[in-house]
């Protein structure tokens, strides 16, 4: 049983070591809210993926702390919930907020294994104990700078690299990382920025045998997606088109892609991640799991995530100081020299939260009390 007696909101912003560009613009800086879910018996933390413009999905963090604030805070405090799995058929409700929805569901479910004294891997049912992590490396300025940051990731030891294409930022740069390196495990992530008309464009990726191509079409397509997975070679995965099993089923049974990339975010939480995972496994499609520019707290999640079966392949799961001078958690995420993060063996998320750190990176705080009226008379 599970009562939550208070929850906090911290908004932070931390400055990203290098600037991240995708198809749809460049971000400097993050603006994270890191929520703490308090029962009598314990407390569980999550972190909110919304990031700070509508551009990736429609959330931004100031409509995931307004969202939270006013309607799923409200919805599950103070109420007697059976396990952390009730979360997401309380807040179903609630339409679309997927990634203010995970920020409380997550924290439910590291609350629940730090007060059984396991890692959270083990208590999603994750085997893992190692996972094998990539990068995701933005659009640069030159093809030399793209190849420079490739050369170092590759020997720091990942597993296998994306880069973010866009139109224009396509053929040269992989045409460019394939010459230097022929085996590496490479795809490329276009967050939708084509359409079908690119289509003798896309054809022509097929000769750089790449592992899949993301989100190539619009970010709710599953229809051109199909019609484009039957007219090229390269694996289509999808990202942002994916919100619940439901919409995999679909994307499957229609052919619009073979492999699956699952935020926690994205699909509004663990349950809907885990009913996911089960789904794609029976239905023999790969997963792996993708990054939203995470601090710790996110970041601790995505490994516990990444040990559940389906998660097959090498995911946009890396060490924090890829993103953040410091970060949120102690000690940082590192990768091994064979491209793996080891899954922490401490109960819940198993990293400490740096409470200094966040504290001088804090912009705002609210907390929720249950029971406001009476905590005011006593
Ligand atoms: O599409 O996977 C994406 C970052 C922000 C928004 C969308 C995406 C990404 C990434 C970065 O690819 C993954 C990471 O390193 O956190
Ligand atoms: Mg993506």
């Amino acid at each position: 049983m599970i009562a939550l007696e208070s929850v906090e909101l911290t908004e932070i912003q931390m400055p990203l070591v290098h600037f991240f560009e995708t198809s749809f613009g460049r971000t400097y800086h993050r603006r994270i809210i890191l929520l703490a879910a308090r029962a009598a018996d314990g407390v569980g933390f999550g972190e909110c993926t919304a990031a700070e413009q509508p551009l990736y999905n429609s959330e931004t963090t100031e409509t995931a702390w307004h969202i939270l604030s006013d309607f799923i805070i409200p919805r599950i405090l103070g109420r007697e919930l059976e396990s952390a799995r009730e979360v997401s058929r309380l807040l179903a409700p609630i339409r679309g907020h997927e990634m203010a929805k995970a920020a409380l569901e997550t924290a439910l479910w590291d609350l629940e294994a730090r007060r059984a004294g396991i890692p959270l891997a083990r208590q999603l049912g994750g085997r893992r104990e190692e996972i094998d992590c990539g990068v995701s490396i933005g659009i640069q300025d030159s093809i030399g700078e793209l190849l420079e940051l490739v050369r170092r990731e590759v020997s720091a030891g990942y597993r296998r690299v994306k880069i973010k294409i866009k139109p224009g930022w396509e053929v040269e740069p992989l045409a460019a990382i394939r010459a230097e390196f022929p085996d590496l495990l490479l795809m490329a992530d276009a967050n939708s920025a084509f359409t079908l008309s690119d289509l003798p464009l896309l054809r022509r990726l097929d000769s750089f045998g790449l592992m899949m191509i993301e989100q190539p079409l619009a970010y709710h397509d599953i229809v051109d997606h199909a019609k484009l997975q039957r007219a090229i070679e390269t694996p289509v995965c999808l990202d942002e088109s994916i919100h619940n099993t439901e919409d995999a089923r679909k994307a499957v049974e229609l052919g619009s892609c073979k492999i699956i990339n699952v935020k926690l975010g994205r699909v509004g939480g663990y349950t809907e991640a885990l009913r996911l995972n089960e789904y794609c496994v029976s239905a023999g499609i790969p997963l792996w799991c993708g990054g939203m520019l995470e601090s710790g707290v996110g970041r601790a999640h995505n490994i516990a995530m990444s040990t559940l079966s389906g998660f097959t392949l090498p995911g946009d799961v890396s060490a924090s100081k890829r993103y953040f001078a410091e970060d949120t958690i102690r000690p940082p995420v590192e990768i091994t020299p064979r491209g793996t993060i080891r899954v922490p063996s401490g109960p819940g998320l198993g990293y400490e939260l740096d409470t200094e750190r966040i504290a001088r990176a804090a912009v705002r705080r609210r907390e929720f009390t249950a029971k406001r009226e009476e905590a005011w008379l006593t």
